[in-house]
Order: structure tokens, then C-alpha cells, then sequence
């Protein structure tokens, strides 16, 4: 692996020529595939779910569920059936109406994607919520939003603050022994009786189906607000990027809270007639391991948390299984350190392929195509259809190689909407309302490979040169004694900022002065002498969200003794 370009290996490959796909892609001849374009009938549970059970599908498995005391398969057509029971008890058991925001606060069961299909089947707006959600974090999503109804467990309860939330009229729990009244109502008990026959409501490409809320760095979380017409791009990257073909067994290991598991754990795979793994509880290597010999996986998106984690448990574990199946890996939230596909390449012999997108952006936008090359540590290239460029603080666009702005020009499919309540926040994202601006700093080659570096908050200033948080990571991932790291500016009298890091280490190794010395010395030498870390700490883990994204801000604030702004999506 001495190369810094992986090479395309043999593979079955929908998306073939990308470079003819960009030249003669348009968005409306996808759209043609969905009987809406004709007729301007719309819901999006009735193309993931219904159309394929009156297709050739209907007997297909559409999702396996595991967890610890489960283990279920549904076809799509017991999903439409599931999904109809449970519109049926939503629209009978509660006063919620088309446009009304429903929200999802439970553990991974099938349960919970029969309710999140059932409210889209109705035109209710879903909010996912992850279940280790404390009550602060539940009270300002359901406040902000006005939430009518929720669905959750007895467990949960006491998170969700009743006397504080008027407009929330409706609880749905899902457990043994509920007791009924008029705010509870038992979702099983309801379902066992629920008629399988609902008629879908019909809306346009503009109504919206899912809110996500994502925290920035300052203030609270957002409300970003998807509609119907996401659907159109979330099929087509299902199948260029995922590459999903009737045949393949597809994992996402992504809890639905999270916006790549609602695009990718249910609507890409779903909407391309795919069958899907579900796991619920936590992650556990055995279990990770187990679920894709025991389906077969041929396909599996997870996060570079996952995969480190997996790294450093080293073969012994992964030697017990049969991990043959797998013929495609994917990676999103966070930058894929070259370190980890360097050991996805020795250990499945496999590329892993990274993918770059965001909450507001709805799809997967930036990517490592089958088809395509790999750069290491590059994020890839733009889905075709898609405009993106790096661009400076006042719009314009930038040479290849320049460091400034992850920008996407305006009017994508997937593009979120709105922020809830709060249109100047959402105005803010667009420049010269041309450019929708990430908040990532990146720079892209003359190839058109883009490189991430940092959160732009999180780019570092050091004696007068920019360096990415991402970059030092990497090199300290390579390593032999580092498992994770973070790194941040810390203000310095005389550099500007001087590059802090925080690791954790390997098993089996300690934190000593020498060990110190030897990885300052080693990033030093591999990397460069203004990128070494001056300082380093030792952590027994890094502070990280709960969708794997270490938050550099938390170790900033730890390290300045400030305020961290909102935690509520930090792991526990
Ligand atoms: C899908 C998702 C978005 C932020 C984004 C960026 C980071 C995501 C990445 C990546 C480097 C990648 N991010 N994918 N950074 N390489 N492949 O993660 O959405 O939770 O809204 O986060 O995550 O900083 O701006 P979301």
C-alpha cells in the first residue's frame, strides 16, 4: 500500500462512466420513474413501501430485525401492512392531521419504522429523536416544533416533561402493561386490532416528511425540515454510491436519529426495492460482526468511529466470522482516515468508501464512486447532478488547491427546506443566494477530488499558516500506540495557536513522557514540524456525538475552560 491512489477493482457497478453521467445526467429523467411526475400524487411511503408490494417484491424481504431478544423479517408487503395498522392507530388514537409533527423517541425496533412509515403515510411531519436524548434535548425539539403526539417506551417517560409541552396532546407507548388514559395510549394493543387498509394521503414534491434537528456550535439545535422531492436523490445515490441491486443485503448502521438512518436505513434502500438489515442496541464487535455473516451483508454503510473501533479490536474477533458476503463498504460523519482504509484494504481486501453530505443537505453529495479512483483522504467527488465548489468568504469561486468554503449551488432535490421557525437562520446558509455553505473547510485538486479539513471554526491558525484539524488526526491514527485523536488551536502569545492534541491509546499502552515525545517526533518527521502538536494529552476517550463525530469544540472548551454551548447530541 504504498500508492496514495487506490485503483478501481472489479465489481458489479451501476454507476459505470462518471464522467459521461456528469455530462449528460438531469434529475428529471429520474423523476420519470415515479408515477408522481405524471400524475403530481405524492408520498414517499407509498414509493418505499406499497409500490413494491404490488410489484414482483412483494414477497421480498424488505428489512431483517435483530437485537438482543428479536429476531424478524418483514416483507414489503407486511411492511405496507404494518405500516397501514400503524397510520391507522396514529390517525385514530390522536387529533394529528396532515403537516402536524409527530416525533419518534424510542430504542430501534420494528415498531419504530412501522410508526415512521405509517405518519409519512398520513403527510405527518416525523422528528427521530435517539433514544439517550435527556429531557432538556427532548424539551427543546418538542417545544420548538409544537409536537402534537410522540411515540415512546415507559422506560423513556420521564425524559419527555408533560406539564411543560401543551401542544403535545398524544403519547403512544410501546411496552407490556400500558395503562390507557386519555393522553396514553397502548401502540401494540391498538395495533393488534388496527385495520391493514389505509388510503394514503396525497401531497406535492414540496410537502415536508422528515425533521432533523442538528446542533451547530452556538445556540440550540436547528430544525432542518426534508420534503417529498428528496426522494428523487436519495434513489439515485442509492444506487450510484451504495451501488444497491435487487440481490444485495444492505446494512446501514445508523440509528434513525440520525439523518443516514432515515435517507439511508429507510428511504434509498426502501425506495429502491432493496432488502435491509436492522440492528438494534448497542454497538458490540461480536454483534457487528455476527449480523453480517448471519445475513449474508453484501453491502455495508457505517461511520470511521465504527470502523477505528473495529480496527483496534484487531483480527482476533473478525477471525470467528465469515465476513465473505460483504462485496461493498461505505463511510460517513466524519473524515475516513487513510489509516482506516489502509486496514479495510488488508482486512476485507475492499476499499471503504467514503461519502460526505450533511443534515441539510438531505443526500449523500460528495463521494468515493465505485467506478472512480480513491485518493486517500480525499472525500471524493460530487454526485452528478450536483454543483459543488470551494469558495471564498464572498462567494467566489476558488483555484483548485485553495483551502476555503464546501459549497453547493442552490437547488438540489434534497435541499432542506427550512429551519424550523426560523427563516433568518435559514437565509444565513446562502450566499449571494447562489452558494449553500457548509461550515467545512475543504480544497479540491486538479482532478476534482475534494479534500475535507476541518469545521471552518475548527481550522487552525499557526504562526501564520492554516492547518486542518483532519490532517495531524490522520497522521497521528498511523501511529502504532493511537487508536483516536483529536486535535485543536490552542491560543499562543507568540504562534497565533500552537496544535493541542488529544489520544487515546491502544490497549497496552501507557501514557509516558517518552511516548509523548516519540509521537511529536513521529508526526514531526511523517507529516511536517509546523503540524506537530506542541502539546498532548492522554484520555481515556475523546467526546464524541452520538453519530461518532468527535466534537473538537468540547476538547476547546475543556482546554479554555468555556463554556461548551449545547450538548445535548454529545454520547454519554
Ligand atoms: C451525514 C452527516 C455533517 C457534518 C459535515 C462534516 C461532517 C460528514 C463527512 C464529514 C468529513 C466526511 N462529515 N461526512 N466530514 N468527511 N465524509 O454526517 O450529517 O450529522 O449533519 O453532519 O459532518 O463536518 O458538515 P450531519
Amino acid at each position: 500500500m504504498e500508492s496514495k491512489v487506490l485503483p478501481v477493482i472489479q465489481g458489479d457497478y451501476t454507476l459505470k462512466d462518471y464522467d459521461q453521467m456528469v455530462k449528460n445526467f438531469s434529475w428529471e429523467d429520474v423523476e420519470k420513474e415515479f408515477s408522481w411526475h405524471e400524475t403530481g400524487l405524492i408520498n414517499i411511503a407509498h414509493e418505499a413501501v406499497d409500490r413494491h408490494a404490488s410489484s414482483y417484491r412483494k414477497n421480498k424481504v424488505a428489512l431483517y430485525y435483530k437485537d438482543a431478544s428479536r429476531k424478524e423479517a418483514y416483507t414489503y408487503n407486511e411492511m405496507k401492512r404494518m405500516s397501514n395498522k400503524a397510520a391507522n392507530v396514529l390517525l385514530n388514537h390522536s387529533t394529528l392531521q396532515k403537516g402536524d409533527r409527530f416525533f419518534i423517541f424510542m430504542p430501534r425496533s420494528p415498531e419504530l419504522y412501522f410508526a415512521l412509515l405509517g405518519a409519512l403515510k398520513m403527510g405527518v411531519i416525523v422528528g427521530p429523536l435517539f433514544e439517550a436524548f435527556m429531557e432538556g434535548a427532548v424539551y427543546d425539539r418538542l417545544s420548538d416544533s409544537e409536537a402534537k403526539a410522540i411515540i415512546t417506551t415507559p422506560e423513556l417517560l420521564d425524559r419527555i416533561p408533560l406539564d411543560r409541552l401543551p401542544h403535545l396532546e398524544t403519547v403512544f407507548l410501546v411496552g407490556d402493561s400500558i395503562e390507557e388514559s386519555d393522553k396514553f395510549v397502548d401502540f401494540n394493543k391498538k395495533m393488534k386490532d388496527a385495520s391493514m387498509h389505509f388510503e394514503v394521503e396525497w401531497l406535492d414534491r414540496e410537502s415536508p416528511t422528515v425533521l432533523h434537528y442538528t446542533s451547530g456550535s452556538t445556540g440550540k439545535p436547528k430544525g432542518v425540515l426534508h420534503v417529498q422531492e428528496a426522494m428523487v436523490q436519495q434513489l439515485q445515490t442509492t444506487r450510484w454510491v451504495l451501488d444497491l441491486h435487487d440481490e444485495d443485503i444492505f446494512w446501514c448502521t445508523a440509528d434513525p436519529g440520525w439523518v443516514t438512518g432515515t435517507a439511508y436505513g429507510v428511504f434509498g434502500p426502501m425506495l429502491a426495492g432493496a432488502t435491509s438489515v436492522i440492528v438494534g442496541g448497542r454497538f458490540s464487535i461480536d454483534t457487528w460482526y455476527e449480523a453480517i455473516q448471519d445475513y449474508g451483508v453484501t453491502v455495508w454503510y457505517s461511520a470511521p468511529t465504527a470502523f477505528r473501533m473495529l480496527m483496534g479490536a484487531g483480527v482476533g474477533p473478525m477471525e470467528k466470522y465469515d465476513l465473505s458476503s460483504l462485496r461493498h463498504i461505505l463511510s460517513v460523519g466524519e473524515p475516513l482516515n487513510p489509516e482506516v482504509i489502509r486496514w479495510g484494504m488488508d482486512v476485507f481486501k475492499m476499499r471503504i468508501h467514503d461519502t460526505w453530505w450533511m443534515t441539510e443537505t438531505g443526500a449523500q453529495t460528495i463521494c468515493n464512486f465505485a467506478c472512480l479512483p480513491i485518493k486517500l483522504g480525499s472525500m471524493g467527488k460530487p454526485v452528478p447532478g450536483i454543483e459543488a465548489a470551494i469558495v471564498d468568504d464572498q462567494g467566489n469561486v476558488l483555484p483548485p488547491n485553495r483551502m476555503g468554503n464546501l459549497a453547493i449551488k442552490k437547488g438540489w432535490p434534497a435541499m432542506m427546506r427550512q429551519i424550523w421557525n426560523n427563516p433568518e437562520k435559514y437565509e444565513s446558509y446562502f450566499m449571494n443566494d447562489e452558494w449553500y455553505v457548509s461550515g467545512d473547510s475543504a480544497y479540491m485538486d486538479e482532478d476534482g477530488y475534494f479534500f475535507f479539513q476541518g469545521r471552518v471554526d475548527d481550522v487552525i491558525m499557526t504562526s501564520g499558516e492554516r492547518v486542518g484539524p483532519f490532517e495531524v488526526e490522520s497522521k497521528l491514527l498511523e501511529h502504532p500506540a493511537i487508536v483516536e485523536a483529536g486535535v485543536i488551536g490552542k491560543p499562543d502569545p507568540v504562534r497565533g495557536e500552537i496544535i493541542k492534541a488529544f489520544v487515546a491509546l491502544h490497549e497496552g499502552y501507557e501514557p509516558t513522557e517518552e511516548l509523548e515525545d516519540d509521537i511529536k517526533q513521529f508526526v514531526k518527521k511523517e507529516l511536517s514540524a509546523h503540524a506537530a502538536p506542541r502539546e498532548i494529552e492522554f484520555k481515556d476517550k475523546l467526546p464524541k456525538t452520538r453519530s461518532g463525530k468527535i466534537m473538537r469544540r468540547v476538547l476547546k472548551a475543556w482546554e479554555l475552560n468555556l463554556p461548551a454551548g449545547d450538548l445535548s447530541t454529545m454520547e454519554d
